[in-house]
């Protein structure tokens, strides 16, 4: 396995909106991040992936990007952005920025020339096909809005947009619009990021001739969002490859791209070393479990994706929340009782799977899902969709309502809690978003006072990924694959043997492994350790790295 910074690295992700406000507008900022790169750094991570931070009318809080050449006001300048990256790299942080392409805003200079008319230079730089029998060109629905086409008066067509209607399609097919990608995406790298997280990227490749969707309607206006249909079409790998050749080829950078209904089988072309696209991918196999968490089932999803990805020259990433999904440990884990031992217990898994780790902003802390009372409270896009959807298709309010509040993306929207101080301490103004209540509790003071809190947790588990190579390059062996409430596998390189051993259960858990679970503790979430001989004994969520 060839080695790579990117393989070794911790990456942490900042949704700057509600990380900090450094200016009392209730809106996180780039000054707020620089205030608390000291914090990152503390806790060791070595990579930050900043999601959009670019000029944009906030339909989609930054994936409508309206401008790629500049920073959103409200999150500072140009010169707070350049004054970040270079504090960052100062203490050894390297930057990753979010890289939208998929679509741009509506407001973006391309759309308003491109939608003016037929004959505009701009024109093909988005999708535009007539009216079939006076409605849309195709069944396709959008996942932001029922139909994902909308009519444009000016021209008489319509446009694609696979998410809002703020968010029409950049047409790929295009290879002047391509090249406009290109350029931009090597200014930010001659600026010095270090990277991109690709936002949808296998979305940029539509299907030829755009056919109609097989499924039956699931929206409540009779179009059929078909996920499947719009990811992974013929063609998106040459893409890729044409877009590392102009850009990432020539930088010392990293790329993890977002994919939607990806399997390892399809990634392993986009993420395999010879073939010049992707480092990594970001799949959503495990998050598609988190209605109804299965332990047999993930441990199925990381086996496919180490034998069928990491055993075939590529690589993968690990992560269990991110800016779109409810809180790891109010899904995965048990936010009441045991939130510090499963916070720590979901931590130790991400960083110990074969993989590059993403930590999300809070998740250090253990930050739970918060309660949002009324639809009003909630300030996603899609929140507000899905509520609109849903009600059609009958479900009472207070149904959704209860709903989006175990999975709603804002969950992980709220206010970064740094102290028990009014909001948070994440501004002196009036936030964005609703403030998680429970901050006089869960927050960052909290937790830097306190030697066993989750923060210290994940500060030793980045350490102990720095000083073992076992961690990053180590086999990965199951030795649990059926059983349905412990995980216990070993990373193995060069001699050294680890073995990790998790209970997700909030009972005492004895397991004969038939071999010795002996050795040398590297970490724990409680301070003694009970394994002998061949059996393990583990406490509710005991989360246990032992050197073998
Ligand atoms: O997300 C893509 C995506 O598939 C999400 O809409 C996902 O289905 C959903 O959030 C899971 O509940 C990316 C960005 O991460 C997201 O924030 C954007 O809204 C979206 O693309 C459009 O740019
Ligand atoms: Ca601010």
């Amino acid at each position: 396995m060839t080695k790579k910074w990117w393989k070794e690295a911790v990456v942490y992700q900042i949704y700057p909106r509600s990380f900090k406000d450094s200016n009392g507008d209730g809106i996180g900022d780039l000054r707020g991040v620089i205030e608390k790169l000291d914090y990152l750094k503390e806790l060791g991570i070595d990579v930050i992936w900043l999601n959009p931070c670019y000029a944009s009318p906030n339909d989609d809080n930054g994936y409508d990007i309206s401008d790629y050449y500049q920073i959103m006001p409200e999150f500072g300048t140009m010169d707070d952005f350049d004054e970040l990256l270079d504090e960052a790299h100062k203490r050894g942080i390297r930057i990753v920025m979010d890289l939208v392409v998929n679509h741009s805003s509506d407001e973006h200079k391309w759309f308003i020339e491109s939608r003016s008319s037929r004959d505009n230079p701009y024109r093909d730089y988005y999708i535009w096909r007539d009216p079939r029998d006076g409605k849309e060109p195709n069944n396709w629905g959008s996942f932001f809005s029922p139909s994902a086409w909308e009519y444009d008066e000016t021209t008489g067509q319509y446009y694609l947009h696979l998410f809002s209607k703020k968010q029409p399609d950049l047409n790929w097919e295009y290879e002047p619009l391509r090249q406009e990608v290109y350029k931009m995406m090597n200014f930010w790298f001659d600026k010095g990021i270090d990277g991109f997280r690709m936002d949808v990227i296998n979305l940029i490749k539509k299907p030829a001739g755009l056919p109609d969707s097989k499924l039956p309607p699931n929206t409540a206006e009779g179009y059929s969002i078909d996920p499947e249909l719009y990811a992974n079409n013929p063609g998106l790998l040459e893409f890729l490859q044409e877009m590392n050749k102009n850009t990432l080829s020539k930088y010392d950078c990293m790329t993890v791209g977002e994919s939607v209904c990806i399997t390892p089988e399809i990634a392993i072309n986009y993420v395999k070393e010879d073939n010049h696209a992707l480092n990594m991918v970001f799949h959503f196999e495990v998050m598609d479990l988190k209605e109804n968490f299965d332990l047999v089932r993930f441990k199925k999803i990381q086996q496919k994706w180490y034998d069928g990805v990491m055993k075939k020259g590529g690589w993968n990433s690990q992560y269990l929340n991110n800016h779109d999904q409810p809180r790891q440990v109010s899904i995965f884990g048990n936010d009441r009782e045991y939130r510090i031992e499963s916070a720590k217990l979901l931590g130790t898994l991400i960083h110990t799977l074969p993989g590059t780790p993403y930590i999300y902003q809070g998740e250090e802390i253990g930050m739970t899902n918060c309660r949002f009372d009324s639809i009003d409270e909630f300030k996603d896009i899609q929140a507000h969709f899905s509520y609109s959807q849903m009600t059609k298709k009958g479900m009472s309010s207070s149904e959704v309502l209860s709903w989006l509040n175990k999975y709603s993306r804002d969950h992980a929207r709220t206010p970064m809690q740094w102290d028990d101080t009014e909001n948070a301490g994440f501004t002196s103004g009036k936030p964005w978003i609703k403030v998680n209540p429970k901050y006089e509790k869960i927050n960052v003071k909290e937790a830097l006072n306190d030697p066993n809190s989750v923060f210290y947790h994940y500060k030793k588990l980045i350490a102990l990924r720095r000083a073992n190579e076992v961690m990053v390059y180590g086999d990965f062996l199951d030795l649990t694959p059926t059983h349905k409430e412990i995980y216990a596998y070993t990373r193995s390189l060069n001699g050294v043997e680890w073995l990790i051993a998790l209970n997700f259960t909030s009972g005492d858990k004895k397991l004969d492994l038939g071999r010795s679970v002996e050795g040398k503790v590297k970490l724990s979430n409680y301070p003694d350790y009970l394994g002998k001989g061949q059996t393990l004994n583990l406490r509710p969520y005991e989360a246990v790295i032992i050197e073998l």
